[in-house]
C-alpha cells in the first residue's frame, strides 16, 4: 500500500472528485465534435471550472497556501512556503478531439522542492501518487522505472511542436535520431503521462521542450521516486524552470541525452 500523507490524501480525494465532473464534460465532447460551433468553448469552461474546483478544495484542507495554476497563474498564499502547482486538464488537445487520454495533474512544493504529487486519469482510473522519500505507486502498485539499458530495445516518447510552436528544425534532427536508434518513438500528447508512464516502466525514456510547470511538476516527482532521472535537455537540474524535460532509468538517461544534444548541435550546423 503506498504512504499518503494527509497532503497527499487531500490531493488525490480532489483529484477523483474533479474527475467525476472531467468524465461527465468528456461524454459530451463527442456529441460537440459534430456540431458547427465544436467544442473549444466548452472544453475552456470545463478546465476553468475544474481548476476552480480543485483550487477550493485544496485550499479549504489547507487554507493559505499559495497555488500556480495554468489558467489562473501566480496565487500567492500567507504560507509562503507551500504552493500546489495544478494543471485541471494536462493534454488539453487530446481532451478537445474526444481522444481519451489526459489527466488532472497536482504537485505540493514546500520550501521549493516538490514534495507530493498526483497525476490521475480519469478516464482509465489511473492514479499515479509520489512522496519525497516513500515512492511511487500507481493505485496500489509500488512504481518502478524500467530495466532496459540498450536504445535499441527501448521505447522512446516525446512531444511533437505544431503550428507556431517550437523549433521544428531541431525536433526533426532529434526524431530523426531518435528513431534511427531506438526500438520506436511515440506520442501520446499528455506530458504528466509520458512522465508517469517513464516512472511505471512504459516507456524508457521521454523528452520534450517548450513545456509548463503545471504540465510537469507532479510527473517529475513521480518519476524520480520510480528510480528514474528527471534533468533538462542540458542535463541540469532544471527541467521545471526551462521546460525542457527528459525522463529515463539512469542508463538510458545518459544514452538519450548525448542522442539528443548530438541532434540538435547538428541542426544548428
Ligand atoms: C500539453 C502537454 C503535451 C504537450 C503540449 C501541452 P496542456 O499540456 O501535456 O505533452 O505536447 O504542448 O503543453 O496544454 O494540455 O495542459
Amino acid at each position: 500500500m503506498p504512504y499518503l500523507s494527509p497532503a497527499l490524501n487531500v490531493m488525490t480525494a480532489a483529484a477523483r472528485k474533479a474527475g467525476r465532473g472531467l468524465i461527465r464534460d468528456f461524454g459530451e465532447i463527442e456529441n460537440l465534435q459534430v456540431s458547427l460551433k465544436g467544442p473549444a468553448d466548452f472544453v475552456s469552461t470545463a478546465d476553468k471550472r475544474t481548476e476552480n474546483q480543485l483550487r477550493e478544495e485544496l485550499s479549504r484542507a489547507r487554507p493559505g497556501y499559495g497555488f500556480l495554476l495554468e489558467e489562473g497563474g501566480v496565487v500567492d498564499g500567507p504560507d509562503k512556503s507551500h504552493r500546489f502547482i495544478i494543471d485541471p486538464i494536462d493534454g488539453t488537445t487530446n481532451f478537445l478531439h474526444g481522444i481519451p487520454h489526459f489527466a488532472i495533474s497536482i504537485a505540493l512544493e514546500r520550501e521549493g522542492q516538490l514534495v507530493s504529487a498526483v497525476v490521475f486519469n480519469p478516464v482509465t482510473d489511473e492514479m499515479y501518487v509520489a512522496e519525497k522519500g516513500q515512492g511511487a505507486f500507481l493505485n496500489d502498485k509500488r512504481l518502478r522505472v524500467s530495466a532496459r539499458k540498450k536504445l535499441n530495445e527501448s521505447i522512446l516518447a516525446t512531444g511533437i511542436p505544431w503550428l507556431g510552436r517550437g523549433e521544428h528544425a531541431t525536433f526533426l534532427a532529434e526524431l530523426a535520431a531518435a528513431m534511427s536508434q531506438s526500438a520506436g518513438v511515440r506520442r501520446f500528447g499528455t506530458a504528466s503521462l509520458d512522465l508517469a508512464f517513464v516512472a511505471s516502466g512504459r516507456f524508457d525514456a521521454y523528452w520534450e521542450r517548450g513545456l509548463s510547470p503545471w504540465d510537469v511538476a507532479a510527473g517529475i516527482l513521480i518519476v524520480r521516486e520510480a528510480g528514474g532521472v528527471v534533468s533538462d535537455l542540458d542535463g541540469g537540474a532544471r527541467a521545471l524552470e526551462t521546460g525542457h524535460i527528459l525522463a529515463a532509468n539512469e542508463p538510458l538517461h545518459r544514452q538519450v541525452l548525448k542522442l539528443l544534444t548530438d541532434a540538435a548541435r547538428s541542426a544548428k550546423s
